[in-house]
């Protein structure tokens, strides 16, 4: 069994509601196991910040399956709640965003996904939460909670919201 860790994001319609619908969707599809799930975030748009704040999650899942099938199946559910990639620009709007970040220690460099997540080491929205379920594992050679105080000044405004 592989350690899968899994971000959220969703900026349109009733996000939180989304996320308790798809982490068992997620789990059921990965045939995998909720081993841990962050609080949710909301966090200021980051990219393109002409859009509504975020709600932003990370979640452990423990899976037996591959890594291009755990995306093939993130990939599903994304579609399921209601996400258009046709209809999408980059760093845009969107209902259910999920980024495979980890799957153990694997090291993956192929046209359609890379693990770990490239960007994810530069993200605030992602290490806040990661923090929270993951904070001494080890992603592309840094450590999760020393990752996230290189960013430190950019965690302004990202809120840790109580529990629905
Ligand atoms: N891909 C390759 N590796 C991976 C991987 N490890 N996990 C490929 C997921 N996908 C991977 O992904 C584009 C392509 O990357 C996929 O087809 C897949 O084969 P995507 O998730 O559709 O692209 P994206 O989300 O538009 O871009 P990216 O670079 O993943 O950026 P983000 O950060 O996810 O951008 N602000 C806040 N506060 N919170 C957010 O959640 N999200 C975005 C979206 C912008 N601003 C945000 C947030
Ligand atoms: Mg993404």
């Amino acid at each position: 069994m592989a350690s899968a860790l899994i971000a959220l994001g969703g900026n349109v319609g009733d996000v939180r509601a989304t996320f308790a619908r798809a982490i068992p969707a997620v789990c059921a599809a990965i045939q995998g196991r909720l081993r841990a799930r962050s609080s949710d975030y909301a966090t200021p748009p980051w990219g393109d910040t002409q859009q509504p704040p975020y709600v932003n999650a990370c979640i452990e899942i423990e899976t037996a399956l591959a890594p291009h099938d755990i995306l093939r199946a993130l990939h599903q559910v994304e579609k399921q709640f209601g996400r258009d990639r046709q209809a999408e620009r980059r760093w845009g709007p969107r209902s259910l965003d999920l980024d495979l970040l980890a799957c153990d220690d694997l090291m993956i460099d192929t046209p359609d996904l890379t693990l770990p997540h490239p960007r994810m080491l530069e993200r605030a929205f992602v290490l806040v939460p990661l923090a929270e379920i993951a904070p001494d594992r080890v992603i592309g050679g840094r450590r999760v909670r020393e990752a996230l105080a290189r960013l430190e000044a950019e965690t302004g405004g990202i809120e840790r919201l109580p529990p629905p």
